[in-house]
């Protein structure tokens, strides 16, 4: 009877953590190797398998590099300021401080029971004054360079709650708490200028080992667009329009020019007898979503200024109108519309009867507008003839010599918002003072402390907002009453940098000291779900290069190297869910089989990076291999050998290739996170040793005991305690996670026989064993020899025979 249990977790960790075996030796910090999983939310229900299935696994990879030499930093932290905290409290009154604190402590127990190598020396918890007071030390080294600026933008508002709700609060249009109809208000917020950093943040994309998709979505995300800007008067009036395009080759098919229904412009250019039409217009557009209005497939509406745009190339007036497919926030807020050559224009001018022209000639004589294609200009004046993309650079290159036109690129990139209306973050660390205006609290001033005495009643201001010791205060420039700002920081601000302080979380001096941070960064190996490619992930390098041009930063990217884990759903093949009765629980599997067992099976049964759905049987397998392997130690350790040999013959080649073979591919694969095959491999090895041991009578012993060291040297990383567990009970010193990874033996992998499957007219009808160095003239010999071979073509005669090296010999007879 096996004896691998949840006790063996319990020794082994109590020992580790006594002996200290994992702690991060600074004296090697020029082997380092950072290795980190994304920090969770403590979110108070259990860990949960997906938490498992990132962070053990990723701990099996650090243990296997930490064997190969490296000195692996693995930290372990809380993304602990958000809204659901914050909500919880409005709910419950728990305080969001006190129920996060609460949370924190389980979960750090369930990761000290995962048995992983985190070093809770190096902790962050981002709700803590000592890590925030750095956070809110970057919003004011951003401002300082002209990176954090303040603006109006719409938030979400709920007119019966009389407060802002955040997007996750916003169902279907409707306020989740109330259920009335949600609008848009703009309000003066804190943005980081993310956008002026989009070239690097693109061009640097190519030279990370990051998964191509992700790269492949942040670049979208990114969203460059090569084009022009080109203004247009307005007739009667000395404002302008300006528009962004990529087809500056169609301007001559411009029939009418198009404003977001947000645009300033719009008040001033609205004749009186449309004021109407187009303030209910306003309104209406005030309540749809981006990805609705972006969409091509929704019916295009919009209403008439009653004014007149002067097209700069021929001096043709166009109509002004409003519409929601045209999006404020995108280029300039306007566009030139072409409806002969554009998709959404031609809807839009169908609908509204505006005409629609020509102005590329297509390759085929039949084709119909609206025309997206290349071709050649036509109905453009002296531009006709000219190819597209000549017709684009000489229209650019004649309205510029008169300012009308010159040429631009775009980002579909937006700047940060990183104002929240709430209380559970990062008081954004500003005071405005009435003769000083806006001033950044001094460093030495920091933190600026959240009060735990606030009141989260939602009457339509926040917590912070509302606290009279809070808001009020002294300006730090010249002494007068002055406010404090109420707003505090989007937590995607505390994750755009955790990973620069994890290597030096006690500084109390700074965020980092910037030598030791040039010697630890940047993480060689970050770990975490793909739900992430866009915000978090593009974030953390825009701060790492901000910092960098600060001076505080010697790399330019934070992660060298990203995986992304899949996602393990229920035995139905569905996303785990409490609705569903499908989820599967982590503590009951380790509580029956002991953590090993678990962590085991999540590599043997998915592909890492795809996931997949649960299955018991695959659970059944790790056990038993797991236990197979405790039953063929225990015999070993506990039986009276009889005598022994020293010979390494045919059998103990067969084994040494296995191990060898075993040790040469989860070296490759582990590395790559193939776990499963790495399994695998072990599994064969374990077949090898039980095979090995029934061959022979007299075995040599000193062979299986070093196989067996092999062996639970390279299990070790994948099982950690019952691999010390097993270790210890082989008589070796402890640790395993001392033993050097081990390398393979070149020369066992060669073999000295091969095994042919041998078929005669299609069918195979025996298999011969070769010696490895035989030529085929040889192999075809010895298969016609073969006994078995022979009573099959005896007294036929022999047509054709084809060897296949290494795989068959082809006999054909009649
Ligand atoms: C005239 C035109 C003619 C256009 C044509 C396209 C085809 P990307 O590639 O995404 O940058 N556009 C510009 N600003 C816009 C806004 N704020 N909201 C909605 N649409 C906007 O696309 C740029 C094109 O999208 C621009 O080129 C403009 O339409 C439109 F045959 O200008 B085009
Ligand atoms: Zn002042």
């Amino acid at each position: 009877m096996a004896n691998y249990s949840v006790k063996t977790d319990e020794k082994w960790q109590k020992r580790w953590d006594e002996t200290k075996l994992y702690k991060f030796n600074k004296e090697n910090v020029d082997k380092k190797l950072y290795c980190l999983e994304m920090f969770s939310y403590p979110s108070g229900s259990k860990l949960h398998v997906g938490h498992w299935y990132n962070y053990g696994l990723t701990d099996s990879w650090a243990r296997f590099k930490g064997m190969q030499g490296y000195e692996v930093f693995e930290p372990m932290g809380f993304d602990a300021f958000g809204l659901p905290a914050e909500n919880y409290a409005i709910k419950t009154g728990i305080h969001p401080y006190d129920s996060t604190m609460e949370n924190i402590r389980t979960m750090e127990e369930q990761l000290k029971k995962m048995g992983a190598m985190f070093d809770w020396d190096y902790e962050v918890i981002t709700c803590n004054t000592d890590y925030y007071k750095w956070t809110q030390w970057l919003f004011v080294k951003l401002y300082e360079k002209g990176l954090a600026y303040r603006k109006e933008a719409p938030v979400n508002w709920c007119p019966d709650c009389n407060t802002v709700l955040a997007n996750e609060q916003v169902l279907d249009g409707l306020c989740e708490r109330c259920s009335s109809e949600v609008t848009k208000k703009n309000l003066t917020q804190w943005f980081f200028k993310i956008t002026e950093y989009a070239d690097e943040l693109l061009e640097k994309l190519d030279g990370l080992d990051w998964p191509e998709k992700t790269k492949l979505m942040q670049k979208n995300w990114i969203g460059k667009s090569t084009g022009a800007q080109i203004t247009f008067d307005i007739k009667n009036h000395s404002d302008k329009v300006e528009v962004f395009t990529t087809r500056p080759d169609t301007l001559f098919g411009v029939t009418y020019v198009v404003l977001a229904p947000e645009s300033p412009l719009v008040e001033k250019l609205t004749l009186p007898e449309y004021k109407e039409a187009v303030i209910n217009y306003q309104e209406k557009t005030k309540k749809l979503k981006e990805i609705d209005r972006l969409s091509t497939t929704n019916e295009k509406t919009g209403v008439f200024t009653g004014s007149y745009a002067i097209n700069p190339v021929n001096g043709k007036e166009v109509p002004i109108w409003i519409a929601d497919y045209v999006l404020f926030s995108y280029g300039t807020g306007s566009v030139m519309a072409v409806p002969g050559h554009d998709e959404r224009d031609f809807q839009f001018a169908s609908k509204y009867n505006l005409p629609i022209d020509r102005v590329i000639a297509g390759y085929t004589d039949n084709d119909q507008l609206p025309y997206t294609g290349p071709g050649k200009l036509v109905n453009s004046g002296e531009f006709d003839g000219l190819d597209w993309e000549q017709g684009k650079k000489q229209i650019v290159e004649s309205l510029s010599s008169r300012q009308k036109a010159e040429n631009k690129v775009n980002y579909r990139l937006r700047d940060w918002l990183v104002s929240r209306q709430r209380y559970w973050g990062a008081p954004i660390p500003i005071i405005y003072c009435d003769n000083c205006g806006t001033v950044p609290v001094p460093e030495d001033q920091l933190p600026v402390e959240l009060p735990y005495d606030v009141d989260f009643a939602p009457d339509g201001k926040s917590p912070l907002a509302k606290h009279e010791g809070f808001i009020n205060t002294i300006c730090p420039k010249c002494g007068a009453k002055a406010k404090r700002e109420s707003d505090t920081l989007d937590t995607f601000v505390d994750s755009s940098w955790y990973f620069l302080r994890y290597p030096d979380n006690k500084n109390v001096n700074e965020p980092f000291d910037k030598e030791w941070l040039s010697k630890m960064g940047p993480v060689d190996k970050y770990v975490g779900g793909p739900e992430h490619a866009c915000m978090h992930l593009l974030y953390a390098r825009f701060i790492n290069k901000a910092l960098r041009d600060m001076g505080y930063i010697t790399f330019d990217e934070p992660f060298t190297s990203l995986v992304h884990q899949g996602i393990i759903l229920g035995p139905d093949g569905n996303r785990m869910s409490k609705s569903k009765g499908n989820v599967i629980s982590p503590d009951e599997y380790i509580q029956n089989h002991g953590s090993d067992v678990f962590r085991l099976y999540l590599m043997f049964g998915f592909a890492y990076t795809e996931g997949g759905p649960w299955s018991d049987d695959g659970m059944k397998a790790i056990v038993r291999f797991v236990d197979r392997l405790e039953r063929f130690i225990e015999t070993f350790t506990e039986t009276e050998h009889g005598p022994s040999t020293n010979e390494i013959g045919k059998d103990e080649k067969e084994l040494n290739f296995i191990l060898n073979n075993a040790i040469k591919s989860i070296t490759q694969d582990a590395d790559k996170f193939q776990f499963n095959t790495s399994i695998a491999r072990m599994m064969e090895l374990l077949n090898g040793l039980y095979q090995y041991h029934s061959n022979v009578s007299t075995a040599n012993m000193a062979f299986v005991k070093e196989t067996l060291k092999k062996f639970v040297t390279i299990l070790a990383p994948f099982a950690p305690h019952f691999s010390e567990e097993m270790w210890e009970r082989l008589g070796f010193e402890y640790s395993v996670f001392k033993e050097a990874w081990p390398k393979f033996d070149e020369a066992a992998l060669v073999k000295d026989t091969i095994e042919l499957a041998v078929q005669i007219n299609g069918k195979v009808r025996g298999k011969i064993e070769v010696d490895s160095q035989m030529d085929e003239k040889a192999i075809e010999k010895f298969a016609l020899e073969d006994e078995k071979v022979q009573g099959y073509i005896e007294g036929k005669s022999i047509r054709k025979v084809i060897v296949i090296k290494s795989r068959i010999v082809n006999i054909v007879v009649g």
